[in-house]
């Protein structure tokens, strides 16, 4: 067990789900598996008919392996059963619903019972006291209240815990630092990049982060880098954690970090996490890259069965010095559909992102343009640079650009151009922040 640097308490919401056996929690997730298999071949014409093509009954499986025999659902299959043709139980017990806009096509459509809601606000409220929340906290959620699950997802769970909510939503950021001030916030929930934007304006207002109340900052919903969390620790003054989920199978509160920030709890009483290889799409052996496919096994309105998440990361099963039992994953990576290849070579904005953080000079505020030209691939990165380096001669401006372009050239073999903007002239986001401009789908 690696020693964890966090000099804190470490409290658990509800040890008896958080600090199980693994042969406990095996037995429990099997079970809960044949349930939720029996439930949906019943309820859900769609995976009735998948089990039927393989001839699988739900009676056949008998262990935990045996769910690697299951075909997989996708994001296509919600949505050409828009909107309600995954549902398992009858309109009329579902009491919520969200919705995920993805860029193309049709919405997707997720719905929750009553008991579902509770699951929900219960995993979250696991997640945000590993993250430090107590019921004496004020918490400020500035995520958006409406379809997307983040807001509300985020606000039951931290009701249930008994903290202080501040339901202040996405948007109006000089208000958001007024209510900071005035009612002395003490955790913001937010995305990594709307908590950068929120310190730069606090800059711009003459705010000192530190004469807020601020200690916890529990950050989801896009992907962010180690040195972002060091960048907004830094200026913010707070412990950030890092939290993940997904609309499809719940909403935040799939996983989530505890203080000791090595890896994500998973709720795995509620979710089975598998790693699979993208290309092959077999499991890639324990500890190793991929992409996570989700089973919900506690979900009464909406389970579904091996969705394909597109997202990578990789399972942690060593003991977390947290005292909780339940696996990890490492934080995620990117998208297997946000990867960029470039003559070839994959990118992920992540790796971009992470050389642009260590680099003397430069803001956390960056923008990539791919596009083909004369049938070659081009990369542009668009960096700001800080105040302070604008004011340097040019030759140092010349000088910065050929060094990010030596190192991304160095470590990902990618030939790119680097322009180097002035501060505060890249988009701002207030929810998830785009990052890419691909002129090549155009
Ligand atoms: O973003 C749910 C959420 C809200 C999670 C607030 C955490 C906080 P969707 O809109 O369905 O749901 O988007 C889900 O966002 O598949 C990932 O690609 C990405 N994502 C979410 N959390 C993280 C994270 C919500 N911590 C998609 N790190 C997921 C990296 C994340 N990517």
């Amino acid at each position: 067990m690696k020693e964890c640097g966090a000099k804190v308490e470490h409290r658990i919401w509800n040890p008896r789900s958080e600090r199980m056996s693994s042969d406990e929690r095996a037995q429990l997730q099997l079970e809960r598996l044949q349930a939720t298999l029996q439930k949906v071949s019943r309820n859900v014409k769609f995976y009735r008919r998948h089990f039927e093509e393989i001839k699988f009954e739900p009676e056949d499986l008998k262990s935990l392996s045996d769910l690697s025999r299951l075909p997989f659902t996708g994001k296509n299959d919600l949505r050409d059963n828009y909107p309600y043709g995954l549902f398992a139980v009858p309109l009329r017990e579902v009491v919520r619903i969200h919705s995920s806009s993805g860029t193309t096509g049709k919405p997707t459509v997720v719905g929750y019972t009553k008991n579902d809601l509770d699951t929900w606000a219960e995993i979250v409220a696991r997640m945000m006291t590993a993250a430090g929340v107590t019921a004496d906290d004020v918490v400020q959620i500035a995520f958006s209240y409406g379809l997307f699950t983040g807001g509300f997802g985020l606000h039951y769970g931290a009701e249930k815990i008994g903290a202080s909510v501040i339901p202040s939503s996405s948007g109006n950021t000089k208000k958001q630092i007024m209510i900071m001030q005035d009612f002395k916030t003490t955790a913001l929930v937010c995305t990594p990049s709307y908590a950068l934007y929120l310190v730069e304006t606090m800059e711009e207002m003459g705010v000192d982060p530190r004469s807020l109340s601020l200690k916890w900052g529990l950050f989801g919903g896009e992907p962010w880098s180690e040195r972002m969390r060091e960048e907004i620790e830094g200026r913010l003054f707070i412990t950030a954690t890092d939290n993940y989920g997904l609309s499809e199978v719940m909403g935040p509160g799939v996983s989530g970090e505890c203080l000791c920030k090595n890896g994500q709890h998973i709720a795995e009483d509620v979710f089975i996490v598998e790693v699979v290889d993208p290309q092959t799409l077999k499991p890639v052996p324990e500890g190793e890259w991929g992409e996570l496919v989700i089973t919900t096994i506690h979900k009464e309105a909406f389970p579904v069965i091996r969705y394909r998440t597109r997202d990578l990361s990789r399972m942690m099963s060593d003991q977390c010095a947290c005292g909780r039992t339940n696996r990890r994953i490492a934080r995620i990576k990117g998208r297997t559909d946000d990867m960029l290849i470039i003559r070839g070579v994959n990118l992920f904005p992540s790796q971009i992102e992470d050389l642009l953080m260590k680099i003397e000079g430069v803001e956390p505020h960056y923008q990539l343009i791919v596009d083909r030209i004369n049938n070659l691939d081009t990369l542009e990165v668009l960096v700001e640079c800080n105040e302070k380096m604008m004011t340097d001669m040019v030759r140092g401006l010349e000088s910065l650009q050929k060094k990010i372009e030596n190192e991304i050239r160095e470590l990902y073999q990618v030939g790119a151009k680097v322009r180097l903007v002035e501060p505060r002239t890249l988009q701002r986001f207030e929810g998830k922040a785009q990052r890419v401009i691909d002129k090549r789908k155009l």
